[in-house]
C-alpha cells in the first residue's frame, strides 16, 4: 500500500532533491548532487517524472558542445532509472542580469535576454520530452514602486509570453505553459502574486488557450490564501496545467516543507479536490528536505510526499464512501432546482416567490458534525 506508481505521476524538481540547503543566513550542509545521481534516486524512490530548469543540468556559460553532452547523458540516465521530463523551465532569477527582474525589466537588453534564454529552455525541454512549460517570475519584481509602473509590468510580461506562445508554435513544440504566482521572496513584492491575477491576465493574451497556471501550496498559504479555492477556480477555468505541491505556515519565510508537513488538513482537501474532479496531470513535488538532512534524509523527504499523497487520497475515497458524511454532505446541498436561466419571465417569478426567511436559516446545518467526521478519518479513527 502507499507504493508510488508510475500512474500517480509523481514528480520532482531536479532543484528540490538536489537543494543543498542554503539559506540566507547559512552555506549548503549537503554536498552537490550531480543531475544523474538525483535522477537514479528519484528512480530509487519510485518518482515517475523530473522537472528541471535549464541550468539545473546545463550551466549557464556551457558550450553548445558541452550543452550536447550533458543532454546526452542526462537522457540517458533517464532512460535508465525509468524517469521521464513532463515538464520544462527557465531560471530567470538566480543570474545577477535578472537583478531588476527578467520580462518585466526596465533594461530591453535584459527582457530581450529573458526571452532568448526562454527559447532555449524551451529547445531543451522539448529534447527531453516536456509538454508543459512552467513559467514563474520570481524576480519580476519591486522592492520600491519608484522603479516603473506596474501597468508596465504587465505590458512588458504579456509582450513576453506572447512572443514565447508563437515560437512554440514555429517550432511545432506544442507546449502548455504554466503560469506560477507568489507573492513576495526573492523580491519584496512580487506581480502577479496569485494565482487569480494569472486568471485574469491570461485573457489578454494572444493565444489564451495556450496557457494556464501552476499554483503552489506555499505560494497561495505565503499570500495568506485557500490554496484549494485557488486550484478550484483554475480547474472551474480549464487552466490547471500543472501543480506544485508543498507545505507552508502562514506568516513565515518560503518553507517549502514536505507535503502536508505543515496542515495535513489542507492537504486532504487538497488532494480529495484533485481526485474528485480528475485531474490527470503531475503530481509536483516543489519542496526540499531540512537543513538538518543528508542525502538518506532527502530520500526520506521524497518517499514522504509521495506517501502522504496516497494516504490522503486513501482518506478521500474513505470520506466519498462513509455514509454519516455523505448523509449530511447531501442534505447540506438542498433539494429543488437552480437559479435556471435568465428570462423576462424567470425574472418576474423569481420577484414574485416568497421566502420564508426564518424557516430557512432556522435548521443547523450540522458542520461541526461534519468536520469532526472528517477529522476522525484523518486522525485514522474512522
Ligand atoms: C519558488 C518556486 C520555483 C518555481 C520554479 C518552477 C524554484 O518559490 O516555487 O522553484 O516553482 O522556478 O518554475
Ligand atoms: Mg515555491
Ligand atoms: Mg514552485
Amino acid at each position: 500500500a502507499y507504493q508510488p506508481q508510475p500512474a500517480h505521476k509523481f514528480t520532482f524538481g531536479l532543484w528540490t532533491i538536489s537543494n543543498r540547503g542554503r539559506d540566507p543566513f547559512g552555506e549548503p550542509v549537503r554536498d552537490p548532487l550531480p543531475p544523474n545521481d538525483a535522477v537514479a534516486m528519484l528512480g530509487d524512490v519510485g518518482a515517475w517524472g523530473v522537472n528541471l530548469h535549464d541550468n539545473d543540468l546545463v550551466p549557464i556559460d556551457a558550450t553548445a558542445a558541452e550543452r550536447d553532452r550533458i543532454v546526452r547523458e542526462f537522457k540517458a540516465a533517464m532512460q535508465q532509472h525509468g524517469v521521464v521530463c513532463p515538464m520544462a523551465t527557465v531560471s530567470l532569477f538566480t543570474d545577477p542580469i535578472f537583478k531588476d527582474g527578467a520580462f518585466t525589466a526596465n533594461d530591453p537588453q535584459v527582457r530581450a535576454y529573458a526571452v532568448q534564454k526562454t527559447m532555449g529552455a524551451m529547445d531543451l525541454g522539448a529534447e527531453l520530452g516536456a509538454t508543459i512549460f512552467v513559467l514563474w517570475g520570481g524576480r519580476e519584481g519591486t522592492e520600491t514602486d519608484a522603479c516603473r509602473r506596474p501597468d508596465d509590468a504587465v505590458k512588458r510580461l504579456r509582450e513576453a509570453v506572447n512572443y514565447l506562445c508563437e515560437y512554440n508554435i514555429a517550432q511545432g513544440y506544442q507546449y502548455r505553459f504554466a503560469m506560477e504566482a507568489k507573492p513576495n521572496e526573492p523580491r519584496g513584492d512580487i506581480y502577479m502574486s496569485t494565482t487569480g491575477s494569472y486568471l485574469g491576465f491570461i485573457p489578454t493574451l494572444d493565444h489564451p488557450d495556450m496557457v494556464g497556471v501552476n499554483p503552489e501550496v506555499a505560494h497561495e498559504t505565503m499570500a495568506g490564501l485557500n490554496f484549494t479555492h485557488a486550484v478550484g477556480q483554475a480547474w472551474d477555468a480549464g487552466k490547471l496545467f500543472h501543480i506544485d505541491l508543498n507545505d507552508q505556515n502562514p506568516g513565515r519565510y518560503d518553507q517549502d516543507f514536505r507535503f502536508g508537513a505543515a496542515n495535513p488538513r489542507a492537504a486532504f482537501f487538497l488532494v480529495k479536490f484533485l481526485e474528485d474532479v480528475g485531474y490527470a496531470g503531475p503530481r509536483h513535488f516543489d519542496a526540499h528536505a531540512y537543513r538538518t538532512e543528508d542525502y538518506e534524509g532527502v530520500k526520506a523527504f521524497a518517499r514522504g510526499c509521495m506517501r502522504t499523497y496516497l494516504i490522503l487520497k486513501e482518506k478521500a475515497a474513505r470520506w466519498n464512501a462513509d455514509a454519516e458524511i455523505q448523509a449530511i454532505v447531501k442534505a447540506a446541498h438542498g433539494d429543488g432546482a437552480n437559479l435556471g436561466p435568465f428570462s423576462a419571465d424567470s425574472a418576474r417569478a423569481l420577484a414574485n416567490r416568497e421566502f420564508d426567511r426564518k424557516a430557512i436559516a432556522a435548521p443547523g446545518l450540522a458542520y461541526e458534525q461534519l468536520d469532526q467526521l472528517t477529522t476522525e478519518i484523518l486522525l485514522g479513527v474512522r
